[in-house]
């Protein structure tokens, strides 16, 4: 149950995707939670399971590890998330060029890769942010995990979300079992 302070607005509920494909990916990964964890406002309420998959796009790069992980956001617009979620990715080594493009270019690899999934139920078209983000249902190593953490979640204007697994594309998703996973820090 959420106790509501009066004069205080509810926190939103928010969907990051997690990518990475260089350096090392499931400690980039991991350490990206933490990272958005210590962000003003911002609450981790929930992560889904580590994912493999080859690359989606140029295949000349190594495979990629995915998550999806529920923030809790209080007292943020998606235009500042989306600040502070470029920040996290630069401080995990991920180069942009001068006009903000992946220094590997688009579909290229990264260290890290945020991307905003959802930002409550608001729908955000700018020229820097596309909310919902526009490849939730099409890319299985986003709804999948998406899935596992929100199994009744709805895309504004999409109805659920479960209802577009049967039309994902073929793939090679495997998820990470436990036992390979670094110890959590404590
Ligand atoms: N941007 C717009 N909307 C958003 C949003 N909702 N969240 C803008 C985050 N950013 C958003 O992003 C380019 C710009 O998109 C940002 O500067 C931001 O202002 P980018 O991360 O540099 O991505 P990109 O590679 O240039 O292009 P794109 O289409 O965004 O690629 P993605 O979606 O980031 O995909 N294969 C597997 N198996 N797993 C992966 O995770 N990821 C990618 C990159 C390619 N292949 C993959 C995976
Ligand atoms: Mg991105």
């Amino acid at each position: 149950m959420t106790v509501l302070i009066p004069g205080e607005a509810a926190a939103t509920p928010v969907y990051i995707a997690i990518g990475a494909n260089l350096g090392n990916p499931v400690q980039q990964v991991m350490a990206a939670v933490d990272a958005m964890e210590l962000l003003p406002g911002i609450t981790v309420t929930g992560c889904s399971s580590l994912y493999v998959s080859p690359p989606m796009g140029p295949q000349d790069q190594p495979d990629y590890t995915n998550a999806v992980c529920k923030l809790d956001c209080s007292g943020m617009e998606p235009l500042e998330l989306l600040d502070h979620l470029q920040a996290v990715e630069s401080e995990a080594g991920r180069q942009r060029d001068a006009d903000g493009v992946n220094a590997h270019g688009r579909w290229g690899p990264r260290q890290l890769d945020l991307d905003m999934l959802l930002f409550g139920q608001q729908q955000v078209s700018t020229a820097r942010l596309s909310v919902p983000h526009p490849g939730i249902l099409e890319r299985p190593f986003v709804l999948l995990p998406l899935l596992e953490v929100e199994p009744d979640i709805q895309i504004p204007g999409r109805g659920y979300a479960r209802d577009y697994l049967g039309m994902l594309p073929a793939h090679q998703l495997q998820r990470v079992p436990e036992s390979a996973l670094p110890e959590p820090r404590a």
